[in-house]
């Protein structure tokens, strides 16, 4: 039976709260609610305003309680988490993890701990921000020290809308405190950073039943028959979900704030080859590993079009005049950590350029065409290293994500990695949150099905290579990728 869904994604360009409805041939999405999700800067640092995002979510559901849905689910970015004392109280506002008070202490806790044991223990790649070293970072504060509960931001509000606590696993995969082989919580890790296990609640699968909304939830929104289910509350691991992938040799970025370039794999790959490529492996839906890396992505031109007092409306007219800047001027590493915190990035990028003896772009169409084909490059390394290391073949590569709707961006990821790209859906993370949802309330028995509906119900764009391939080949030589 075709199931009516709502999806809560909270993304680092906005909140949306979509509605859809899925079935075995059907598959269609309305978006009803979109809000700004920007951190809030305080003196204790660079926090998630999450009482307002709450207050939108409430409101996102209320709009969509009309269609009536028979379920909900959040996805949010990862690593994130808030506190809770005994009585269920937060303490203190989550930290963003762009906060830098994670820098020195997580170089510290790897040293301690081995970086290759460390590895084999939870498979992840460094990420100064993971939650294991945010939690090392706030060691012996009032808060951590208060706490009986720690959750992940999509948990932390699914417990206030149905007092239920748990911990959806693809999410818990990127905090470094749950063990790659045995997937359950790493007690050795969680001692290496001063955490006590306690506060780690259960784990719960995505498509496990969290509840119903509580009373003054279903009062608020008008949801009272609605279940809160698990979704894969990881967004990247949505995206995944959400990839209109039709066989098995496919490579994907999800293209948004971030790009994370991958590929999925029914195990694991922890090799010495995997640590040294920086590559992760995160959990996926169906016990999937998402093997990928994380590429600095769109937040270089974001944050770079915040710096200039540029809106969205003005982003077009950006990428037209990239396109008819010089080709391969100046070129960036996109994962260098200097680009990671928020502020002036044309600076860092200008800094950059100079240090390596590149011009410094000479005028913001430069400078996008510079993010541009770096991002590409990044595509590139990520996914025939990932490709290489993991022994897999790649025949199509899947961008989905907001960056589907650059097609400069879609066009030379194609021609620097020689492979077809197919774009789209924009929106793979409500997708992907809904077919999870779909396939717990019966639609389907596993995603392979619900996967070709997205690609059969969704107008992608396939962009075939062409151009220079040793052009690239150069360009990539120039910024130390593959
Ligand atoms: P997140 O989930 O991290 O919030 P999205 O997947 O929504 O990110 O992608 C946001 C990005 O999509 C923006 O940074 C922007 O670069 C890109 N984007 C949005 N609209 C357009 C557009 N009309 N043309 C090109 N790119 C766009
Ligand atoms: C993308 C994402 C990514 C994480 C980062 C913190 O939104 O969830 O997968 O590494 O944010």
């Amino acid at each position: 039976m075709p199931q009516t869904l709502t999806a809560v994604d909270l993304g680092a360009s906005s909140g949306r709260v979509l509605v859809g409805r899925v079935g075995r041939d059907e598959l269609r999405l309305t978006e009803v609610h979109r809000f700004a999700n920007d951190p809030v800067r305080l003196p204790s640092g660079l926090h998630w305003n999450i009482a307002a995002i709450y207050q939108e979510i409430l409101r996102g559901l209320a709009m969509a309680a009309s269609h009536g849905p028979t379920s909900v689910g959040i996805d949010a970015w990862a690593v994130d988490y808030g506190l809770l004392d005994a009585g269920g109280a937060l303490l203190g506002l989550p930290h963003h993890y762009r906060d830098d008070r994670t820098e020195t202490v997580a170089a510290t806790v790897v040293a301690e701990y081995g970086a290759a044991e460390l590895y084999r223990a939870n498979g992840l790649q460094f990420q100064p921000f993971n939650t294991m070293f945010q939690v090392a970072a706030a060691r012996g504060s009032v808060a951590l020290e208060g706490a009986a509960t720690l959750l992940l931001i999509p948990d932390l509000l699914g417990y206030w809308l149905t007092g239920n606590v748990g911990a959806e696993v693809t999410n818990a995969s990127t905090t470094g405190l749950l063990d790659v082989t045995t997937r359950q919580w790493s007690p050795q890790v969680a001692a290496a950073v001063g955490l006590n296990p306690d506060l780690l609640p259960a784990l719960r699968r995505p498509g496990a039943v969290i509840g119903r909304p509580r009373p003054e939830v279903a009062r608020a929104t008008g949801l009272e028959h609605t279940s809160v289910t698990a979704v894969a509350s990881h967004d990247t691991a949505s995206a995944v979900a959400g990839v209109p992938a039709v066989d098995g040799e496919f490579g994907y970025v999800s293209c948004g704030t971030w790009s994370l370039a991958g590929l999925e794999l029914p195990q694991p790959v922890t090799s010495e080859d995997a640590r040294a490529a920086n590559f992760t492996n995160e959990l996926g839906v169906d016990g999937t590993t998402r093997f990928l890396r994380n590429i600095m992505g769109l937040w270089l031109l974001q944050e770079s079009m915040r710096t200039w007092g540029l809106g969205s409306a003005e982003l077009p007219g950006l990428l037209e005049e990239a396109a008819k800047a010089p080709p391969f001027v100046s070129l960036v590493d996109p994962s260098d950590p200097r680009f990671l915190p928020p502020g002036d990035m044309p600076d860092r990028i200008a800094a950059y350029c100079r240090e390596t003896d590149q011009p410094v772009p000479a005028d913001r169409a430069a400078l996008v065409r510079c993010v541009l084909e770096s991002l590409a490059l990044g595509h590139r390394d990520a996914l025939r290293r990932a490709a290489a290391i993991a022994d897999r073949s790649v025949r199509t590569v899947h961008l989905v994500g907001g960056g589907a709707r650059n097609a400069l961006l879609c066009q030379w990821t194609a021609d620097a990695l020689g492979l077809p790209v197919v774009a789209g859906p924009v929106e793979a993370t409500a997708v992907g949150n809904m077919l999870v949802q779909a396939q717990a309330h019966g639609v389907a028995d596993d995603l392979a099905p619900l996967r070709r509906l997205v690609h059969e119900t969704h107008n992608l764009c396939r962009y075939e290579p062409h151009g220079d391939r040793g052009a690239w080949d150069s360009a990539a030589r120039r910024i130390g990728l593959e």
